[in-house]
C-alpha cells in the first residue's frame, strides 16, 4: 500500500491503516509527510490522560473506562506507553491479557509504545500518535502512563483531563508525593478502596486542596475499586463533567492552544539542536570547548551564543 492510500484509509477509519502509520512514525520515517497530509482531517477526540506509580491500576481502569465508552457508543483509541519496554507495538503481557478483550472491537484501537529512552517518559512520537487516532475518528482517547518523575508532569501537555491514581497504604501517602505531583490531576482516583486506607487518603486530599494555593479549582475525589467497577460509572461521569466545564468556560481551548504552542516549541529545540549537532559542532569540539570553561577562558553562555552565530554564517554562506 502506498502512503496515499494508507492516508485515505485511516480517513476511512481503517485500524490497520492507523497501525502502520504509527508505525511509520515511530521509525521516524516520512514523519512530516504524514503529519501534514492527516492534520487537517483530525477529528474532534477528547484526550483523557491516566498516570500514577506502576501497579497503581491504571490498566485496569483503562479497560473499564473503555467498557463505559463503548456502552455509550463511543470510539475509542488507547496509547499506554512503558517507559521500561525498549519496542513498540508490544504491550507488557497483563496489559495485552486485559485489553484483548477488546481487540476484535473495531471501534477500539489499542496501542502500545516504548519511551524509547524519552527524558520525559512519554514516547516522542506521543502527538503524532494522538493526531492518528484522531484522524482514523476516536471520540476519546485514552494515554496510559506510568509516573516515573517528569512523564506525570508531561501527560498534563497532552491531555485535555489527567487523571491521577492513588491506592492506600501502598507508600504513595499524599505527604510523601513530589512537589507538582498533585497539580496535575484534574480527577484524584483512589483506587484499591477494598483495601484499608481509603479514607485516610481522601481526607489528606482534602486537607491538601484546603491548604493549596491552587484553590480556584475544587478538584473532584472518585473511590473506586476498579476490577469489581466498583465506582467506575461515577469516574466516567465525572470525566465528562469536566469535559463539558472546560468545554463552557473555554478552558478546553485555552489548554488546547498552550498544547499547540508546547508541540511547536519542542520541534523547534529538537530540530535546531540536531542541526546544530550535524552540521555545526562535533562531539570533539563540545569536549574542547568544555576544557576552555573549566580554564577559565570561556563560559558556558558564551558558546552556546557563538555556535549558534556560526550556525547562522554557516546557513548565509550555503
Ligand atoms: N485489590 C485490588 N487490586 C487491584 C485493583 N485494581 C487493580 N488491581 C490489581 O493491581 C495490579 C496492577 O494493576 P494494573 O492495572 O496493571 O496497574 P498499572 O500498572 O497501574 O497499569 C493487578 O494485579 C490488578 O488486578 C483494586 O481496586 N483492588
Ligand atoms: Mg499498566
Amino acid at each position: 500500500m502506498d502512503l496515499n492510500n494508507k492516508i485515505e484509509q485511516l480517513k476511512a477509519g481503517n485500524v490497520r491503516a492507523a497501525a502502520q502509520l504509527i508505525t511509520q512514525i515511530e521509525n521516524q520515517n516520512q514523519v512530516q509527510e504524514v503529519v501534514s497530509a492527516i492534520y487537517p482531517f483530525k477529528k474532534e477526540s477528547y484526550i483523557v490522560g491516566i498516570t500514577g506509580a506502576p501497579g497503581v491500576g491504571k490498566s485496569t481502569i483503562t479497560d473499564k473506562l473503555i467498557e463505559q465508552l463503548r456502552n455509550d457508543n463511543k470510539k475509542v483509541g488507547v496509547v499506554a506507553i512503558d517507559p521500561t519496554s525498549p519496542f513498540s507495538g508490544g504491550a507488557i503481557l497483563g496489559d495485552r491479557i486485559r485489553l484483548q478483550k477488546h481487540a476484535t472491537d473495531k471501534e477500539v484501537f489499542i496501542r502500545s509504545m516504548g519511551s524509547r529512552g524519552h527524558l520525559g517518559g512519554l514516547a516522542p512520537a506521543t502527538n503524532n500518535v494522538i493526531t492518528i487516532l484522531s484522524v482514523l475518528g476516536c471520540d476519546y482517547i485514552i494515554i496510559e502512563t506510568v509516573g516515573v518523575g517528569q512523564s506525570e508532569v508531561e501527560i498534563v501537555k497532552y491531555a485535555d483531563t489527567v487523571l491521577l491514581v492513588l491506592t492506600p497504604g501502598s507508600g504513595d501517602s499524599v505527604q510523601v508525593m513530589k512537589a507538582g505531583i498533585m497539580e496535575i490531576g484534574d480527577i484524584f482516583v483512589i483506587n484499591k478502596c477494598d483495601r484499608q486506607g481509603s479514607e485516610k487518603i481522601e481526607s489528606e486530599l482534602k486537607m491538601l486542596q484546603q491548604i493549596s494555593d491552587n484553590q480556584a479549582v475544587e478538584r473532584p475525589v472518585v473511590k473506586i475499586i476498579a476490577p469489581k467497577k466498583i465506582g467506575i460509572p461515577e469516574l466516567y461521569q465525572t470525566i465528562l463533567d469536566h469535559q463539558k466545564l472546560q468545554q463552557e468556560n473555554n478552558v478546553l481551548n485555552i489548554r488546547r492552544r498552550a498544547r499547540i504552542k508546547n508541540e511547536i516549541i519542542s520541534n523547534l529545540q529538537q530540530s535546531i539542536l540536531s542541526h546544530i549537532k550535524e552540521n555545526v559542532v562535533s562531539d570533539q569540539e563540545i569536549e574542547d570547548l568544555i576544557d576552555d570553561v573549566f580554564d577559565n577562558k570561556s563560559d558556558p553562555l558564551t558558546i552556546s551564543l557563538s555556535l549558534i552565530e556560526r550556525s547562522q554564517n554557516n546557513s548565509e554562506t550555503e
